[in-house]
């Protein structure tokens, strides 16, 4: 494990270490890889893929770029991950290093199939999201900034598929808008199939839905964000624009 992580954090390294996105996911204790960005292209018919492909970690820089749902190029991938409603699904990054913005979960219904599933015109709705804990926009302590683990090890994101939400195939999209360049939003989404298991018979409203893209603009002032701006970076609340969340 030790072997497997240097490993990993040495080729992230060697590419871009100021960015990132999700590498694998936990479910419990059982690990499923992720697409590896700068691997074989064989991953992608491999029958063990959870995540649809993306080849760098990069961010994504306009609201409105329509590989804003699944990331670039964003195919579709073979395998699931079953998972219970009201587990945790946990993305794993490696020496996430930016500090400022929000971090958004989402699910879309498959409808019975996630790789037909076109991920722009997708139903979304959020499961969980992550902003400014505490102090201001500027330098208090957001989650992004405390999830980053800056020592090379993985750092870990949880959110809970709501309990109720009813059985089926789903992606669950992690967002992470880092904020930190001024009027200069960056997007970091990775998508990974799930097979919900679970007694639920909810599935929420469309309040809680938007598209993507779609859901983001320039025009939304905790988007198009100049944080060192001082009468926007002193301020103590930041709110995560887009619907919101449904727990089920
Ligand atoms: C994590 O993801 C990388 C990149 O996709 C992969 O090479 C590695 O095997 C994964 N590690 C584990 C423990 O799943
Ligand atoms: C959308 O984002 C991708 C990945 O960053 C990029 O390659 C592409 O040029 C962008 N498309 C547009 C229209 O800006
Ligand atoms: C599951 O995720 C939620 C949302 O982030 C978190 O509050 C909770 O602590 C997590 N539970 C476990 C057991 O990791
Ligand atoms: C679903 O309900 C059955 C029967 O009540 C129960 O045995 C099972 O544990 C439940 N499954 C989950 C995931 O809660
Ligand atoms: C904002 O905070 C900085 C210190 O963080 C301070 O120097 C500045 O005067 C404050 N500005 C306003 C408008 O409160
Ligand atoms: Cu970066």
């Amino acid at each position: 494990m030790q072997q497997l992580l240097a490993f990993i954090v040495g080729c992230l390294a060697q590419h871009a270490s100021a960015h990132g996105g999700a590498l694998n996911y936990t479910v419990g204790d059982t690990w499923y890889p992720g697409y590896d960005p700068y691997g074989p292209e064989s991953q992608l018919s491999a029958p063990w893929l959870v995540q649809r492909k993306w080849v760098t970690v990069n961010p994504i820089f306009e609201a409105d770029n329509i590989s804003l749902s699944c990331n670039a190029p964003g195919n579709p991938a073979n395998a699931y991950i079953p998972i219970n409603a009201g587990e945790n699904i946990t993305a794993v990054y490696y020496s996430w290093v930016h500090t400022v913005g929000p971090m958004i979960a989402w699910m879309a219904d498959c409808h019975g199939n996630c790789r037909t599933l076109d991920t722009a015109k997708a139903d979304w709705f959020k499961i969980g999201e992550k902003g400014l804990l505490n102090g201001d926009i500027l330098e208090g302590m957001w989650f992004q900034h405390q999830f980053g683990v800056w020592d090379g090890g993985p750092s870990l994101w949880s959110e809970k598929i709501p309990k109720s939400l009813r059985p089926g195939k789903y992606l669950v999209r992690n967002e992470i808008i880092s904020l930190h360049s001024a009027n200069k939003p960056q997007w970091y989404p990775e998508c990974v199939n799930v097979e919900v298991k679970g007694n639920g018979t909810r599935f929420p409203g469309k309040k809680y839905m938007a598209k993507i893209p779609g859901v983001w603009s320039m025009d939304q002032p905790e988007i198009n964000i100049d944080v060192y701006d001082p009468a926007i970076g002193n301020k103590t609340t930041y709110k995560i624009p887009g619907p919101p969340v449904w727990t089920g």
